[in-house]
């Protein structure tokens, strides 16, 4: 990346140039898997670019799961394996899986609030008349890079404050033993439609996948009715069969 290189480049936005030549360097050996990348600021000078636009190139490799990012020790070259394994046989929250691998989680708020229920969450939610609905809905991040796009609706007097939800929705929900104890979760193959694809940072139609869950407490009432669209790309399910007797 010197600014001879970088000045005879082609035509096209600065920051999707500066992210092809990353791309290359990563393509042709010249920045090995988990290979640290240098700063923002060094990026910025080596190339006579801006903050700005580093900063856009950098994000959309994030989003593409081109490069990882930890907090306080910069970027990497992702290693190949992108991919998160997840088991279909726990009823475990998006921030402990991924804690739990070490990555750091956030949150794009895309709705909080109390509303009245649509029929499909009257139905779901087994909602008596008059009942209100606390909705969450949410773009979720791992080490920077979209994976999800949820959408929850519960039963206001179990989330009578939506606002309480800065992170995890089950930690609220625990804070007030109403965590769920049991859940039904329906996947399905999607291709992505043009929102959602760009929330994730993925071409439109690419493969996604859509999950439902119902979740249960112990007295069997429903506690969460959640939509989410996932990455095609970065998912693994896994479940353990066994033989029926
Ligand atoms: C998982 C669940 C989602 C639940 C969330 C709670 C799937 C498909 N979805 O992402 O239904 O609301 O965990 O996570 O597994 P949180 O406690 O980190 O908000």
């Amino acid at each position: 990346l010197t600014p001879a290189a970088w000045l005879d480049d082609a035509a096209g936005p600065r920051y999707v140039r500066l992210r092809q030549r990353i791309e290359d360097g990563i393509e042709t050996g010249l920045l090995p898997k988990s290979a640290p990348l240098p700063a923002e600021r060094e990026i910025a000078t080596l190339t006579g670019l801006s903050r700005v636009t580093v900063r856009r190139a950098m994000q959309d490799l994030v989003d593409r799961g081109i490069i990882v990012q930890r907090q306080g020790s910069g970027s990497f070259v992702a290693d190949g394996t992108p991919k998160v394994e997840q088991s279909l046989s726990q009823l475990t929250s998006f921030t402990e899986d991924m804690e739990r691998r070490g990555y750091d989680t956030s949150v794009e708020w895309l709705e909080r609030g109390i509303h009245t229920p649509s029929p499909e969450e009257v139905m779901a939610l087994a909602l008596t008349s008059g009942e209100a609905v606390a909705r969450i809905a949410r773009l979720r991040r791992a080490n920077g890079r979209p994976m999800a796009i949820e959408r929850a609706s519960l039963p206001v007097d179990i989330l009578p404050n939506p606002q309480a939800v800065r992170g995890s929705l089950y930690e609220v929900l625990e804070q007030s033993g109403s965590r769920p104890v049991r859940a039904l979760q329906r996947i399905s193959a999607i291709n992505l439609p043009e929102q959602e694809a760009q929330m994730l940072g993925v071409e439109p139609g690419m493969a996604g996948l859509s999950i439902v869950r119902t979740s249960y407490l112990r007295n069997r009432r429903v506690v969460e009715f959640t939509r989410s669209i996932y990455r095609g790309d970065a998912y693994d399910f896994v479940a353990e069969l066994r033989l029926g007797t």
